[in-house]
């Protein structure tokens, strides 16, 4: 059984999950619009990788008896301007998320719910490996520079990837 602290804290992160989902949906249709379609598939996977990981959230609340709520999602606004934009807010968003994650665990360990931190254990390390691809995406984008060509090859072999196929390769992006 939750208690009332932990099943709140547990649906604003799956709001902040979904809300992900839907604000890498706008990148992702940025970028589609914007001729880099490669782009656009890697964010339209990682828009699907929040809603999984919005869902395995609610399953786990409803498994401990709680209530787990569909949120309404905030409409995402979208200010990039170039696909160097895209990961830059990627990155910064991912930041976000792992100091919410963090926080959750905080409130988990001050209830003494060890299941829920066991559980969101999978949480941290995802973060991890989220943090470190969009880190290292922004890497090479920064060795790339303004190199059309570099541009054209990136964006073609970005769209068969996802986070944790660059977090396998570990450097390579
Ligand atoms: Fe939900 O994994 Fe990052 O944000």
């Amino acid at each position: 059984m939750l208690s009332k602290k932990v099943e709140k804290a547990l649906n604003d992160q799956i709001k902040m999950e979904g809300n992900s989902s839907n604000y890498y949906l706008a990148l992702a249709c940025w970028a589609d619009m914007n001729g880099f379609s490669g782009v656009a598939d890697f964010m339209y996977k990682q828009s699907d990788e929040e809603r999984f990981h919005m869902l395995k959230l609610m399953k786990y609340v409803i498994e401990r008896d709680g209530g787990a709520k569909v949120p309404a999602y905030d409409e995402p606004t979208v200010n990039v301007k170039t696909a160097t934009g895209v990961f830059q807010d990627l990155y910064k968003h991912e930041l976000a998320v792992t100091e919410s994650i963090n926080k959750l665990v905080g409130i988990c360990l001050s209830e003494n719910d060890y299941t829920t931190h066991n559980f969101l254990q999978w949480y941290v390390s995802e973060q991890l490996e989220e943090e470190a691809t969009a880190k290292t995406i922004l890497d090479k984008i920064k060795l790339m520079g303004d190199d059309k060509s570099a541009w054209y090859h990136f964006d073609r072999d970005i769209a068969g990837l996802t986070v944790t196929s660059v977090a396998d390769a570990g450097a390579g992006a």
